[in-house]
């Protein structure tokens, strides 16, 4: 099968474009995850690789969030495997010692937007047709508590609240507004933008940076590394509950229905 994930890594720059290209919409599959964390650990391992940009090939959409099949009719061990996968994707890009900037050139709902909130600094197309933001609700499950932490870290506890209890998608302005991205380009300057925007981030000394990002955000990464096994069994306890199966089925009937 065709990589889901492909990195340019510029030797004289120490950068890494990561593209995401698993059409149609980069949907966070087992198998897709599983690269992703591959391709990080191996530009991680590398020294000379200091920056990276994560952005995505496929048009209109950064990505898709998790691919609600690994979450749809699979088994509990499955499920298990499934969300660890997840899990370690965020432990990887939250805890990156690169400086990690998103150039989001497309929609990026739930898992999208979660995995834009590891990054450290977040540009978005300003295209009013794209939207980003923590819908889980509007699917009827709930996010867990690291995916609220790392909202909560970046826009702040009301901004948080509401838009996780409304499971609101934003549009590129009012991210802005409530610095859920941190800036608006027009579209075809995401990427370009990226790259200066990294300059300013490689300017400063490794150790120091990568020292004042361990303390902002240590504590979060510890909480979940202290309750990995719980964060699981929850996950899988919620998910192949009958209720929230029927949740996801008429949430995915949406989806189809709504096409064309
Ligand atoms: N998973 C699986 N398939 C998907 C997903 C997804 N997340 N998103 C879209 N697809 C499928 C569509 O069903 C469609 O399939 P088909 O061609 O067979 O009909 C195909 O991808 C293309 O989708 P669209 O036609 O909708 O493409 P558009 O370009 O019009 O729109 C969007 C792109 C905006 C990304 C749109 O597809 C969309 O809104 N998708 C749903 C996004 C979403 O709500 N994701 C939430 C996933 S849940 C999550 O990430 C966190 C869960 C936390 C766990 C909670 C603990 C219990």
């Amino acid at each position: 099968t065709a990589p889901k994930i492909k990195v340019d890594f510029n030797q004289t720059t120490g950068v890494a474009v990561m593209n995401m290209q698993s059409p149609p919409v980069n949907s966070l599959s087992l198998d897709f995850l599983t690269e992703l964390c591959i391709a990080v650990e191996k530009l991680e391992m590398d020294k000379s690789c200091r920056g990276l940009i994560l952005t995505s090939s496929q048009p209109k959409v950064f990505s898709a969030g998790l691919d609600i099949m690994e979450m749809y009719g699979q088994s509990p061990e499955r499920c298990a495997e499934f969300w660890r996968a997840v899990q370690e994707m965020w432990l990887k890009l939250y805890s990156s010692n690169m400086a990690v900037i998103a150039a989001i050139n497309g929609s990026s709902p739930a898992g999208g937007c979660l995995m834009s909130l590891t990054c450290d600094y977040r540009i978005m197309a300003d295209n009013p047709r794209y939207s980003i933001g923590l819908n889980e609700t509007q699917l009827g499950i709930v996010a867990p508590f690291w995916f609220k932490d790392s909202l909560v870290n970046t826009v702040g506890h009301r901004h948080a609240e509401m838009g996780l209890e409304l499971g609101l998608l934003y549009s590129p302005s009012e991210a802005l507004r409530i610095g859920l991205v941190d800036q608006l380009v027009p579209e075809d300057q995401v990427l370009s933008t990226a790259t200066q925007t990294m300059t300013k981030w490689l300017a400063i000394p490794d150790h120091a940076r990568h020292l004042s990002k361990s303390m902002m955000r240590k504590p979060t990464v510890d909480k979940l590394l202290s309750s990995r096994e719980s964060d699981i069994q929850n996950f899988v306890s919620f998910i192949t509950k009958d209720s929230i199966q029927k949740s996801l089925r008429v949430y995915l009937e949406m989806l189809k229905k709504r096409k064309g």
